[in-house]
């Protein structure tokens, strides 16, 4: 069976640029260091909006609710399936509480990111539709 795995954008505009959330990966190995869109596999019983906002709530300790999605599915492995979602913020500051550390990056920095090798190699496939969510006015 395919586990469905949800991952949020929670955009914010500061600074004079849109910019994502992004999450440092502490594990496991081989993704430890990259950068992701964070969430998690949707538990039993869940919607995938109620999967993203119970798993920002724990790994970031903020409020969201999830909106539309982004890009196209991602599939890891024979397992899983990657979707990305808007996820809309309602409250708290972002902790790294499973994350090593956070961060909030415009258009050019998710390019830089990507290219660079620095991302979870699934969430690059998003890149495209994010960075044009990001120049959006
Ligand atoms: N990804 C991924 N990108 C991305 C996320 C949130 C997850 O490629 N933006 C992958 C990484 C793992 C799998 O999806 O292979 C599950 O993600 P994880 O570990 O964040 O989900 P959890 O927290 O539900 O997993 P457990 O630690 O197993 O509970």
């Amino acid at each position: 069976m395919v586990r469905i795995v949800v991952a949020g954008a929670v955009i914010r505009e500061w600074g004079g640029a849109n910019r994502v959330l992004l999450a440092q990966r502490a594990y496991p190995p081989h993704l430890a260091g990259l950068w992701e869109l964070p969430g998690g596999k949707v538990e039993e019983g869940e919607s995938p909006a109620q999967a993203l906002e119970r798993e920002l709530r724990e790994e970031l300790e903020i409020e969201v609710v999830g909106g539309d999605r982004i890009g196209d599915a991602v599939p890891v492995g024979d397992d899983l399936e990657l979707r990305a979602y808007r996820a809309r913020w309602v409250a708290g500051e972002p902790v790294a509480v499973e994350h090593r550390a956070l961060g909030w990056f415009d258009d050019a920095e998710v390019v830089r990111l990507a290219d660079s090798g620095e991302m979870v190699p699934a969430d690059v496939g998003w890149v495209r539709e994010l960075v044009d969510l990001l120049r959006r006015p």
